[in-house]
């Protein structure tokens, strides 16, 4: 048995325990934890009485609710472009590290679940959500994009659904997640201590004997409306169909795509048209390149510190408006 401080791993019969510890700040990953969970996963890998490993949060309000951003804005104002390169270095090759695990790797979700959380779950097989789980990759509200493979997984979901998610960042709850692609059983809160026992004493074989029947996909009535809208190939068309439909459901939608950068949602679109195309590994070297030319973007600065530093909520965008930003600048982010 290991025990570090924010990443505590050990052995529990037949399957290795990763619990993210950090519960304070919603156990969003540093580099330090990035590392944690590497070593502990590569050690597994090896190591023959370890059938399963076994992944959850600390306390009751997150899973992961993403990366330590902060620390990239400082990296990046500073000049201190190793820094940032070796976060997302290390956290783009555990997130492939999970996706080509030899061993069950099961991801127990239940409360934030958000941008570098999802990267530790979503390329596992195994994601089991809880009615309190709330999935989300909200990077354009820091003027950043949906990273992390996301670039790789979002294009996958159900039609736009996807693209709808990581443009707008809007949240989808436990059932709901299921049903979109980010979680593949849902088990009650209540059930989960004994889903996480169960897995230690029997397997795989406890996900489906804990799982809880789907409520209804809040969604289903507008997905094709969002499959419409979320199909056009730029974002400006996107807010004309947006404008141009009747439902109820476009209010929230059109709000949250009028608050995050606007220049955020012009490299997010094309970035996740680019990566229908890609595998995994290729979109993360492509989102790799992407950061580096996103991240010099006045936006990410402004974004991180309006949502996450001051938390004023004000960012002011550059340029302001979704019809200002021009597409060849964004085309030349892509080199
Ligand atoms: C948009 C984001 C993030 C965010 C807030 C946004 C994000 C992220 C965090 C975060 C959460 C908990 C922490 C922390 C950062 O907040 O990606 O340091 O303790 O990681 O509006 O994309």
């Amino acid at each position: 048995m290991t025990t570090e401080d924010t990443v505590i791993t050990r052995r529990d019969g037949r399957v290795g325990r990763i619990l993210l510890n950090r519960p304070k700040a919603l156990n969003a990953l540093d580099l330090d934890m990035i590392h944690a969970l590497s070593r502990a996963l590569l050690a597994w890998r090896d190591e023959p009485h370890v059938h399963a490993v076994v992944i959850e949060g600390a306390g009751d309000r997150a899973f992961c609710a993403g990366g330590d951003i902060r620390a990239l804005r400082d990296g990046q104002l500073s000049g201190n472009r190793a820094a940032v390169d070796a976060f997302f270095t290390e956290e783009y090759a555990l997130n492939l590290l999970i996706a080509d695990y030899p061993k069950p790797y099961i991801a127990l979700i239940d409360g934030f679940c958000m941008g570098g959380g999802i990267g530790v779950s979503v390329h596992s097989p195994h994601r089991v959500a809880t009615e309190h789980a709330m999935f989300a990759m909200p990077e354009t509200a820091i003027g950043f994009f949906p990273d992390i493979g996301a670039t790789y997984f979002l294009p996958r979901l159900p039609g736009q659904l996807g693209v709808y998610l990581g443009l707008t960042g809007l949240r989808t709850t436990g059932a709901d997640a299921v049903y979109a692609g980010f979680a593949t059983h849902y088990t009650p809160r209540a059930q989960l201590p004994a889903l996480s026992a169960a897995l230690a004493e029997q397997g795989l074989a406890a996900l489906a004997q804990f799982a809880a029947p789907l409520p209804p996909f809040t969604l289903a009535a507008d997905r094709a409306a969002i499959d419409h809208c979320f199909g056009a190939d730029s974002v400006p068309e996107i807010m004309r169909r947006l404008e141009a439909e009747d439902g109820a459901w476009t209010g929230p939608v059109v709000k949250a795509m009028r608050q995050v950068s606007p220049s955020a949602l012009a490299w997010t679109l094309k970035a996740l048209r680019r990566g229908a195309d890609l595998t995994l590994k290729q979109a993360l070297a492509a989102e790799f390149a992407l950061t580096k030319t996103a991240m010099v973007h006045p936006d990410f600065a402004e974004g991180v510190r309006a949502m996450v530093v001051d938390k004023d909520r004000q960012p002011k965008w550059q340029p302001a408006r979704i019809e200002d930003v021009d597409p060849v600048s964004i085309d030349a982010m892509f080199g």
